[in-house]
């Protein structure tokens, strides 16, 4: 894009390295340069710069494509790159063996500092600026000035089947997908299986990953792959060129200048987005079963914010002179100096507070006309308690502050599965009826739909402190975030921290 900086990276490229595992095993992990961690002050400190940790992932029932990204201010930005999971030895996908696969990583290009930029908007309690590009595997493709030569190309045989596994590390916008004349199959979402769904497009939300088939079916030619945003928020009008790559056929022929372009959905495009999203479902066969909880034993129910926090004198860059926020139950969560798993594990005093509440303190017509409820919010480091083995129902209900829109809420340490979605306030008597308790997508990263409600199930049986954010990263600056505490039982505990745990300064 005519410009260069020095930036972040791990092993010097941008994507970063993929790790490549099968099903259940363990993968040891030695990041060595700085800031490689994971959520700061959430389960560890940072791995200062100059020193190493090593991560033990282990995977359990994940099959398909997850990602690793850095968890410290915006560094994420450049510091990610895919997991593939490929089924266990003497296993099959529950799909014809694709001639090849391909790893497509969606991301943010921003020409300037990303931590200048991010620190900056902080200081001024302003929105933090776009980015300036999209990229598909690094580049941005030649829709963006002087990214000609570099633009990432696919080469195809004619005939063949490939699967894509996409990667969504955009910082924060959903995105739409597509291949110009070709049809998508989704067969994989967050590393479990799903009922196949043939699409013309998908959209992805930061956080999430797909694993897609695609045929190449279609005159020998070059096409366009392309990556364009989606922002429900009515305050974002798209000035981006699409993020590029080329599918190329192999052969003699002389393709059209430029490569035939998708038809993706507008960037405002509603229901296009939901009605992509409503028709994921789990594979849930004999051979990838699913075990979906038909019961809980605590439902929590959490307003998620755009807020806003008093500035002194009205000294902040925005509209009123206050600070942008966000919350969730209106507490918009302040990360501690230490971290808190630390913290739990050694009984620290005064760190987090234990009564992260299970229902918003003031109830209102979250959806409805707000303009004269308090945008104010609380702020604190709260965690939820929740007991080891209990069922736990997390409704996520957004609210019609400040420009709406939706959310990629992500929850660490589990899947869970999306029960249910809907638009307007949730209603705990007959949305429930509503939820598919069948064949519900086994996620790590839902997207909360603008003004609507989502219901996720999962049995809390991984002991641990599980932060849950925003994906859209903006918004977990703001806040939007807080903390799960799965309480130890019996042999179920959290494992003792290694002697090496990076120092918190
Ligand atoms: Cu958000």
């Amino acid at each position: 894009m005519c410009s260069t900086k020095s930036m972040l990276t791990v092993n010097g490229s941008f994507p970063g390295p993929t790790i490549v595992a099968r099903k259940g095993e363990t993968v040891f992990v030695n990041p060595s340069n700085p800031w490689s961690d994971g959520p700061e002050n959430i389960t560890q400190c940072p791995i200062g710069p100059g020193t190493n940790f090593t991560y033990e992932v282990i995977l359990s029932t994940e099959e398909g494509t997850l990602w690793w990204h850095a968890h410290s201010d915006w560094t994420r930005a450049t510091v990610h790159g895919a997991i593939v999971i490929l089924p266990a030895r003497g296993k099959y996908y529950p799909f014809p063996k694709p001639y090849k696969e391909q790893i497509i990583i969606l991301a943010s290009w921003f020409k300037g500092d990303v931590m200048a930029l991010i620190t900056n908007s902080i200081q001024t309690g302003s929105n933090p600026p776009r980015s300036d590009g999209f990229t598909i595997n690094g580049e941005p493709g030649d829709l963006y000035e002087c990214s000609n030569e570099t633009i990432h190309r696919l080469p195809v045989l004619y005939g063949k089947t490939y699967l894509l596994r996409i990667v969504n590390a955009v910082m924060n916008d959903e995105q739409f997908f597509g291949i110009a004349n070709h049809r998508l199959t989704v067969v994989g979402q967050d590393a479990a299986y799903l009922k196949p769904v043939n699409t013309s497009y998908i959209m992805i939300t930061p956080g999430q990953t797909m694993d897609v088939l695609f045929t190449a079916n279609q005159n020998l030619s070059h096409y366009y792959m392309a990556t364009t945003p989606y922002s429900d928020s009515g305050r974002f009008t798209n000035n981006t060129p699409a993020g590029t790559a080329i599918v190329q056929y192999e052969g003699e022929y002389s393709p059209p200048s430029p490569p035939l372009f998708p038809p993706l959905p507008a960037y405002n495009d509603m229901n296009a987005a939901l009605n992509f999203t409503k028709s994921i479902k789990s594979l849930a066969s004999k051979e990838h079963p699913i075990n979906v909880p038909q019961y809980f034993d605590q439902r929590i129910y959490i307003a998620v914010s755009i807020n806003q926090l008093a500035c002194p004198n009205k000294s902040c860059d925005t509209g009123n002179g206050d600070r942008i926020a966000a919350s969730m139950n209106n507490v918009s969560f302040v990360i501690p100096q230490i971290d808190i798993l630390q913290a739990y594990y050694r009984g620290l005093p005064d760190v987090i507070d234990r009564d992260f509440p299970s229902e918003p303190p003031n109830f209102f017509n979250f959806t409805g006309d707000l303009t004269n409820v308090s945008m104010y919010t609380a702020q604190g480091t709260k965690a939820r308690m929740i007991n080891y083995g209990d069922v736990v129902e997390i409704v996520y209900q957004g609210t019609n502050f400040a420009g709406p829109e939706s959310h990629p809420i992500h929850l660490h340490g589990f899947s869970f599965f999306l029960v249910g979605t809907g638009s307007g306030n949730f209603n705990n008597v007959t949305d429930p009826l509503s939820y598919n308790l069948v064949d519900p997508p086994e996620l790590n990263t839902i997207n909360l739909p603008k003004n609507g409600w989502a219901a996720i199930r999962f049995v809390a049986d991984n002991p641990g402190v599980w932060f849950m954010h925003c994906h859209l990263e903006r918004h977990a600056t703001w806040g939007m975030d807080t903390v799960l505490i799965v309480k130890n039982y019996r042999r179920h505990k959290i494992r003792r921290p290694p002697p090496y745990m990076p120092p918190c300064y």
